[in-house]
C-alpha cells in the first residue's frame, strides 16, 4: 500500500522513530523507559528498519506482529 491512512489517536500517543537498523531490543528498552503503552498508543518509523545492527532478522516480526508499529519503507529495506 502506498498511502496507508491512520484515525487521530485520542487515547495514547503517537511516537516516530527512524534509523531503528537492526537495533529493536535497544528500541523496546527505549520505550519502556517512556513507558509505551501498545494498547492505547502507536509507533510509527521513517525506514530503515534494518542493516547495521545485528537484528535486523525482526524487522518482519515487529512488523507483521505488533498491530501498534508502523513503517514507510526506507532505502535500507529497498
Ligand atoms: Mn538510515
Amino acid at each position: 500500500m502506498l498511502i496507508q491512512p491512520f484515525n487521530r489517536n485520542t487515547r495514547g500517543r503517537d511516537l516516530i522513530v527512524g534509523d531503528i537498523h537492526g537495533c529493536f531490543s535497544a528500541l523496546q528498552a527505549h520505550l519502556d523507559v517512556i513507558g509505551f503503552d501498545p494498547k492505547v498508543e502507536r509507533l510509527f518509523c521513517t525506514g530503515d528498519l534494518v542493516d547495521r545492527g545485528a537484528e535486523s532478522d525482526q524487522a518482519e516480526e515487529w512488523l507483521a506482529n505488533k498491530p501498534w508499529f508502523h513503517s514507510v519503507l526506507g532505502n535500507h529495506e529497498h
